[in-house]
């Protein structure tokens, strides 16, 4: 195993990362950029480096500055966290090619899914269900792409090759608007990613936001955690997320799982991954691969009681996968609120001193924060301050618990999101399951009014 491994990320997830490296005896490196000198983490940590000014383009986008730190403290291996690097061929490719392990899949396998065409083809013939479209990148022949959209049927969606997570898509509803909207979308593509390609699929119009979670090691073992269903989201931010998913039989959880276990053996996937899907009339359609930990990962950990981030930091080192398919079960139910510094309905940021910071407590109930009372939000980066997760027997438990939970939460000083989850976990349609990924919008729309 590994005696010390480099966090190259801040925040909630580097505080997490650094207590799966205490768990298991490893000396935690982390990495701060100025802005972030008393965070908790790096007061707690063995060894603490500061890799540049407040702005991430010159501290943890840093790829120089990164691998010097892991040089100067003797680190053998990189966590990378989400976000930021944690996608980046070419830093994966730098971390190995400069010693060290990167704690994820290889550079091969991350731009493979970095590019959307590529990762669309590799699942197509690795048996994981896709949505219908374009058979690769669009060509440039008008006439092939108006038969294309006929054949796929209205309403389809251009996406760009370069994009994801919602970025560089565009909907198309007739054969009238189609070419502009191709042309646009790849001068966008270009212009965002360096990548003007795109490519087209029938755009479903309800869907929900199903992904499969899923662990590999370097022996083509790999195992799928089951669902969460993130479809609470609201501009491609995800602000609730549970497992499993309310509805969904799981014998076609189970199928699909399957699937995804078997496309990472082929690949030759190694680490922590999850499946995006849309699930709509009770079908799975591939649509994203994210090849690092997720922000969500913890109400998977609940319902299976695997912990992710040792696993990825294991595997790593080059252990087995721990487990076989058959020894992971589902028990209970598990729910996420992301808690965010923001107004709870404006969603403009809110950074700033918080000066009362109470967290709740009891049976079930799970805080992944790196934010203390007098801890200073800085506005450089993204809004989220940390999580709540809640585990139940069954579903009504976990809601239950949650609804508590967030009545316990004190925060003073800065705005959050907590008002707003509290209204949602009253909400009666939530309450039911299933919702899609509009319901939040629409539903903050009608609040407004
Ligand atoms: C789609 C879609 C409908 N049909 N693809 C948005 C984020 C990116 N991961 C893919 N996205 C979508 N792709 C087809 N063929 C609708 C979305 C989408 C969405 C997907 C997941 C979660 C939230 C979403 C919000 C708006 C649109």
């Amino acid at each position: 195993m590994f005696k010390k491994i480099l966090i190259a990320n801040r925040g909630e997830i580097a505080l997490r990362v650094q207590r799966a490296c205490r768990e298991m005896g490893i000396k935690a490196v982390m990495v701060y950029s100025e802005a972030d000198r008393d965070a908790k983490y790096v007061k707690l940590a063995d060894e603490a480096v500061c890799i540049g000014p407040a702005p991430s383009a010159q501290s943890y986008l840093s790829m120089p500055a990164i691998i010097s730190a892991a040089e100067v403290t003797d680190a053998e291996a990189i966590h990378p966290g989400y976000g930021f690097l944690s996608e980046n061929a070419d830093f994966a490719e730098r971390v190995e090619k400069s010693g060290f392990v990167f704690i994820g899949p290889t550079p091969e396998s991350i731009r493979i899914m970095g590019d959307k065409v590529s990762a669309k083809q590799a699942m197509i013939r690795a048996g994981v269900p896709c949505v219908p479209g374009s058979e690769g990148a669009l060509p440039d022949d008008p006439a092939v792409i108006k038969r294309i959209a006929k054949s796929v049927g209205y309403p389809v969606i251009i996406k760009a090759a370069g994009g994801g997570g919602g970025r560089g898509m565009r909907v198309v509803h007739t054969e009238a608007a189609l070419l502009h909207a191709v042309q646009t979308t790849k001068a966008e593509a270009g212009a965002a990613f360096g990548n003007p390609e795109v490519y087209m699929e029938k755009f479903l119009q309800n869907p929900r936001h199903i992904e499969i979670q899923v662990l590999a090691d370097t022996y083509r073992n790999a195992v799928y955690l089951f669902e969460r269903d993130c479809s609470m989201q609201r501009r491609h931010q995800k602000v609730i997320e549970e497992a499993p998913a309310p509805g969904i039989p799981r014998r076609l959880i189970e199928k699909i799982g399957e699937r995804c276990a078997a496309a990472c053996k082929k690949i030759g996937y190694r680490g922590a991954g999850t499946f995006e899907f849309l699930y709509e009339n009770g079908e799975f359609y591939f649509i994203e691969m994210k090849t690092r930990v997720q922000v969500e990962h913890p109400v998977t950990e609940a319902i299976t009681g695997i912990d992710i981030v040792r696993t990825q930091i294991a595997v790593a080192a080059g252990e087995k996968l721990p487990f076989t398919q058959r020894q992971i079960q589902v028990r209970g139910h598990a729910i996420e609120c992301r808690i965010n510094a923001e107004d709870a309905y404006k969603f403009t940021p809110s950074p700033g001193r918080v000066t009362t910071w109470h967290m709740p407590g009891g049976p079930g109930v799970r805080v992944d924060s790196h934010v203390y009372a007098n801890y200073m939000v800085p506005p450089n980066y993204d809004s989220m301050i940390g999580k709540l997760i809640v585990h139940g027997d069954t579903r009504e438990q976990a809601l239950a618990r949650m609804r508590t939970a967030l009545a316990e939460t004190a925060i003073e000083g800065i705005k959050t999101n907590v008002p707003l989850h509290r209204e949602l976990m009253v909400d009666a349609n939530f309450e039911a399951g299933g919702t899609n990924i509009h319901y939040l919008e629409s539903w903050l729309e009608q609040r407004d009014r």
